[in-house]
């Protein structure tokens, strides 16, 4: 398949070659906004131009969340204006701060509403790909909605052409709706990890309404049960209100992992757009109430079965990468230490012509992808497969198999059968080349990770990790020229497979 290569822009905007080289793992909204590092799982169904009108297409191409299709290319920037929280969920600890690490609710700086807006623009100056920013910790971003909006308001103001987004546990969303339709935001996430109070009551320690109720924090049950009417009441609005809803539910082994099923038929039924099954992360490093109890997240297989078990329900995000409350750049990168406020301009500027010209080459670029996937998709239907394959395919963006694998600090697990090749979630790893050495260790950890996966797809790999790899019974191949991941893998599954119309053999 033909590359479309966007010298002009990447000469104008030195960011895009700069920012797919630079992948770090990440994580997402405050930990219990957006945010779900993923194992092999059901793909994100119904989410292309195909399955959607092309309205709501248009409000979601461009969005790396909203749509599996943009992660590859569009950047978000998360402003952490956020520092407070109305509840308190067993798994979260906005204490904790780590300027290496990435999940949900670790930022190494908060920022007023004023220094927001002039980040916003330091980096749409610097990242042609931003598309969106984001409202999505370190604490609830309607916890002090004053804040929230009046960055949405200097944001809008400077970037019109940038989209706004928040991530809200929902306990005040449905006295903000109005505001947030009002602001122009157009994507909001709320964290949903139940239906039933009784499984909500072992998630959270406590909410704190407000003045509605005294300014009392509300334990055990009455505090669940007032979180979800809240939730279900603020997902209820915002759809009427025309905006799209995403859901998080963070899936809790022997807590809530029974219980998804009917969140997310509930999501369905209800109308929201997406819904974004993350695993727990807990380590009583972290210092969360889980953390400290033990309480495990679920491992790649569990998180797998539950998502397999979701089929027929609200369509499904598997592309979610945890972010930090402060990431900035393409999903999976994390640049937030170059864009740190101790280096915020006095007066950025952010001229919108690059990201014009940005976005029309990935236009182009993206229908050449989609041509690129429709062809593997046939090729794939020429021949038999005697089972579905997943296939780990080391990537740094653009839809391309473009890292070596020694670099790779997270797998883009995909699933090839008769129906095509499919995205189905991502696995962070450690990476195995540090220092120009491989570490053992890594490679040790990153077999077992990719443990129910056939087949390794990288640019480069040395013969160490690959006779660690091969040993394990995985099968591994170099991919050259920078090549689309869809037919490469089609290429890959398809040689060792039996054409349609031929009878397997038999004995
Ligand atoms: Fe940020 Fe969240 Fe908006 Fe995206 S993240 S507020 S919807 S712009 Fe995205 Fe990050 Fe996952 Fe969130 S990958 S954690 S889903
Ligand atoms: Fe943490 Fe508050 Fe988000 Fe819960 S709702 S994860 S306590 S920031």
């Amino acid at each position: 398949m033909q590359k479309i290569v966007p010298l002009d822009v990447v000469q104008r905007s030195r960011l895009a070659v700069r920012d797919r080289a630079s992948v770090a793992p990440s994580g997402g909204c405050a930990a219990g906004a957006c945010g779900g590092a993923d194992a092999a799982s059901p793909p994100d169904r119904g989410t292309g131009p195909a399955d959607l009108a092309p309205a709501v297409w248009e409000r979601v191409k461009d969005h790396p969340c909203y749509s599996p299709d943009a992660h590859h290319d569009f950047a978000r920037l998360h402003v952490a204006v956020a520092p407070a929280c109305n509840v308190q969920c067993h798994y979260c600890n906005r204490k904790y701060d780590c300027a290496n690490e990435s999940r949900p609710g670790v930022v190494s700086e908060r920022l007023t509403p004023a220094e927001a807006a002039r980040k916003a623009v330091w980096v749409a100056g610097e990242l042609p790909q931003l598309s969106v920013v984001g409202i999505a910790g370190p604490g609830d971003a309607l916890a002090d909605p004053r804040r929230t909006f009046e960055t949405c308001r200097r944001i809008a103001d400077a970037l019109p052409d940038i989209k706004l987004c928040l991530s809200t546990n929902g306990l005040a969303l449905p006295d903000c709706v109005d505001a947030i339709k009002a602001h122009g935001i157009d994507h909001v996430t709320i964290t949903i990890n139940a239906l039933d109070p009784a499984v909500a009551a072992r998630i959270y320690a406590w909410v704190a309404p407000g003045r509605s109720h005294g300014n009392r924090r509300l334990t055990g049950i009455d505090g669940a049960r007032l979180l979800l009417e809240r939730q279900w009441q603020g997902l209820d609005l915002l759809v009427a209100a025309g905006v799209l809803v995403k859901v998080n539910s963070v899936l809790i082994p022997g807590i809530n992992d029974g219980h998804l099923p009917d969140v997310n038929a509930e999501l369905k039924a209800r109308g929201a757009f997406l819904h974004n099954v993350m695993p727990l992360i807990s380590d009583p490093a972290h210092g969360t109430r889980f953390g400290l109890d033990g309480q495990r997240g679920p491992t790649p297989v569990e998180l797998q079965a539950v998502r397999e078990r979701l089929g027929g329900g609200a369509r499904l995000m598997t592309h979610c990468r945890q972010c930090r409350a402060d990431a900035v750049g393409l999903l999976g990168t994390d640049q937030h230490a170059r864009f740190s406020r101790d280096r915020l301009p006095a007066a950025p500027t952010a001229d919108p012509a690059p990201r014009r010209a940005y976005r029309a080459v990935i236009e182009r670029e993206r229908r050449d992808r989609a041509a690129a996937a429709a062809a593997a998709t046939e090729s794939l239907d020429q021949v038999r497969l005697d089972k579905p394959r997943l296939i780990a395919v080391c990537s740094k963006g653009g839809g391309r198999i473009n890292q070596h694998f020694g670099q790779a600090t997270a797998f883009a697990i995909y699933a090839a059968d008769g129906d095509g090749v499919r995205l189905v979630g991502h696995r962070q790893a450690d990476r195995y080349c540090r220092g120009g050495y491989g570490v053992d260790a890594a490679l040790t950890a990153i077999t077992a990770l990719l443990g129910d996966v056939d087949l390794v797809l990288c640019a480069r790999i040395g013969k160490r990790p690959r006779r660690g790899l091969e040993a394990a019974g995985l099968r591994v191949l170099e991919i050259a020229d920078n090549a689309y991941i869809e037919p490469a893998i089609a290429a890959a599954v398809t040689a060792d497979s039996v054409p349609s119309g031929i009878a397997a053999h038999s004995a």
